[in-house]
């Protein structure tokens, strides 16, 4: 028999992998999905977009689960891509050149989504920018062409169609999206920072009826989805 280690506080296994966010987000889909093109900005020396280059890194292939701030987990999702501190180290810093003090990380995407986590928590060994799972590359659905994956960090973190990343000194100038309290500067799952304000183990009861809907509202946009 195996064992596996218990689901972080609060979280429940579903065994599918939904499309899933903010309802606002249903009916945005990625405009360029079969081409990576990452802009990097913010205290560097010379912005830039990358394409290519990220063929350079070595390929790492990672199991990990997934956890969703509004409960539900999944188990063992396969990713493939590279690992965000080889993109760091052996991109961004011999050729964007950012300061040495970067401490704040802002993450864009073709949907219009954004997150932001700190430089710390990006340099993880098993934070990936990834752009593959379970051997193809990913669908429209979970984030084509280039996805974070930051498995310690719940699902908002996880930006789908990365398309920039702002490298900063500091936080201050940085809007989060949505309504304040949803958002963590960290969201660790392990500590179950879902949210600000209102503590982790009150939105469990809050987010778990939004379930339901939201995936319904999802599959529902991508079936409507005009060619
Ligand atoms: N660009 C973008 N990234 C996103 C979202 C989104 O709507 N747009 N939703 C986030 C949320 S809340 C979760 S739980 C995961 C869901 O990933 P999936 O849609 O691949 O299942 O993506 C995250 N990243
Ligand atoms: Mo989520």
């Amino acid at each position: 028999m195996t064992t596996r280690p218990p689901l972080p506080p609060g979280q429940r296994e579903r065994d599918d992998f939904p499309r899933f966010g903010l309802t606002h987000f249903a009916n945005r889909f990625p405009g360029r999905a079969d081409r990576i093109e990452l802009r990097i900005h913010g205290d560097v020396r010379t912005p830039m977009t990358l394409t290519d280059e990220l063929a350079r890194l070595p390929r790492v292939e990672q199991r990990s689960d997934f956890h969703c701030v509004t409960t539900w987990s999944r188990r063992g999702m396969a990713w493939s891509g590279y690992r965000f501190t080889d993109f760091y180290h052996q991109l961004v810093l011999p050729l964007a050149g950012p300061a040495a003090d970067i401490s704040f990380v802002v993450l864009r995407a073709q949907d219009g989504a954004r997150s932001s986590l700190p430089l710390a928590d990006l340099l993880a060994h098993d934070v990936l920018l990834a752009d593959r799972l379970d051997g193809p590359p990913l669908g429209g659905d979970h984030g084509a062409p280039l996805r974070l994956v930051a498995p310690a960090h719940y699902g908002y973190k996880n930006l789908k169609h990365l398309d920039r990343i702002e490298f900063l000194r500091s936080s201050a100038g940085y809007r989060p999206q949505g309504l304040r309290f949803m958002v963590h500067e960290r969201a660790r799952v392990a500590l179950e920072e879902r949210g600000r304000w209102v503590p982790g183990w009150l939105l469990r009861y809050l987010y778990r009826p939004l379930i339901a809907p939201t995936v319904r509202h999802f599959v529902r946009a991508s079936k409507n989805r005009k060619p």
